[in-house]
């Protein structure tokens, strides 16, 4: 059997790294009963609606979901939030694919009131600012133009920082940058590289206020109708890229940071504590915004993956 499996991401990206490795590990211990064939973004259509119909309809099996995905399921925006996750990344990594936040009830049924299943969330990094000019305080923020995914929190989180985000198909970034429409744009470093963005930009700011998160996500019906063998084997799988997602985005973000230095005079800025603090109060009240907007379910995985991250940092500290 075939699993085919969507990508948010074109070759040279990290959702395609953790893919081909996933592929690889899936179709040996499946004694190749399994092939996964992997759908890279533009192959399945250019708009992230028609990758989510996909999944939920069955055609496509497995993919990726970010920050469009809250198009389909708004509590997913939970990962859009800024200034809530561990600084370290793979503590991150593994607090997300715990059975306590991954396998609670309301994470769950978020996803499977929409016929999906969550089967795991990568983090691919800090999502870091550019623009035309040096962004160090909300001030400098003030009206810009930046490019967000096309999810209301982002946009709350971004106009509460006082800029005027607009939202962009992925696709269309490049261009839109380089005639001006948009000002600003957000990526893990590696995307900057992998899509050419940082070539029509000046400025790259690192602010650490969220890392990019993609949730892997399942069909149901195909989740459901796996053998229990199959079911095992899929859970070692998860179970182990989530250090090789980590390996996977560590190294080629570092990379493409290397990449974008020798290749272009772009000025690289990193905010101190006091700059970011400036942010990280504006961000504070979104909070209240996510549950506003998404209710209940959101509030309790809200509260769930804040109590994991507190039970992380308790043990870290002893
Ligand atoms: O900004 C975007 O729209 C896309 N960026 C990345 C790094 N992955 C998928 C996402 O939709």
């Amino acid at each position: 059997e075939t699993w085919r499996f969507g990508l948010e991401e074109t070759e040279g990206s990290v959702q395609y790294g953790y893919a081909e490795e996933f592929k690889k590990l899936i179709e040996e211990k499946s004694d190749g009963d399994v092939t996964v064939q992997l759908l890279p973004y533009g192959t399945w259509g250019s708009n992230y609606s028609a990758l989510y119909d996909a999944i939920q309809n069955g055609a496509i099996q497995i993919g990726f979901g970010s920050g469009f995905l809250g198009g389909t399921v708004p509590e997913s925006q939970l990962m859009s939030l800024n200034f809530v996750m561990p600084n370290d990344q793979l503590e991150t990594a593994k607090i997300l694919n715990s059975d306590a936040f991954l396998k609670s009830d309301p994470w769950q049924q978020s996803f499977r009131k929409r016929g999906l299943v969550p089967l795991g969330a990568l983090p691919e990094g800090y999502q870091v600012w550019t623009a035309n000019k040096e962004i160090r305080t909300p001030e400098d923020m003030k009206g810009l133009q930046i490019r967000v995914m096309d999810n209301s929190l982002l946009r709350a989180t971004y106009e509460a920082y006082g800029a005027a985000p607009i939202t962009i198909a992925y696709g269309e970034l490049y261009s839109a940058l380089q005639q001006g429409q948009a000002e600003g744009n957000i990526q893990p470093v590696f995307a900057h590289e992998n899509m050419g963005f940082y070539e029509v930009q000046d400025y790259m700011i690192f602010a650490d206020q969220s890392q990019f998160v993609a949730n892997l996500i399942g069909n149901q019906d195909w989740y459901e109708g796996l053998s229990d063998e199959q079911h095992k084997m899929l859970d070692s799988v998860l179970g182990e890229m989530v250090q090789k997602g980590h390996d996977i985005q560590t190294q080629f973000n570092s990379e493409r940071l290397d990449t974008i230095k020798e290749k272009s005079d772009i000025k690289i800025i990193h905010l101190n504590e006091q700059e970011r603090d400036a942010f990280r109060k504006l961000a504070k009240p979104v909070r209240q915004t996510y549950i506003d907007m998404v209710g209940e379910r959101g509030k309790e995985s809200l509260n769930i993956l804040l109590d994991q991250i507190d039970k992380a940092d308790s043990k870290k500290s002893q």
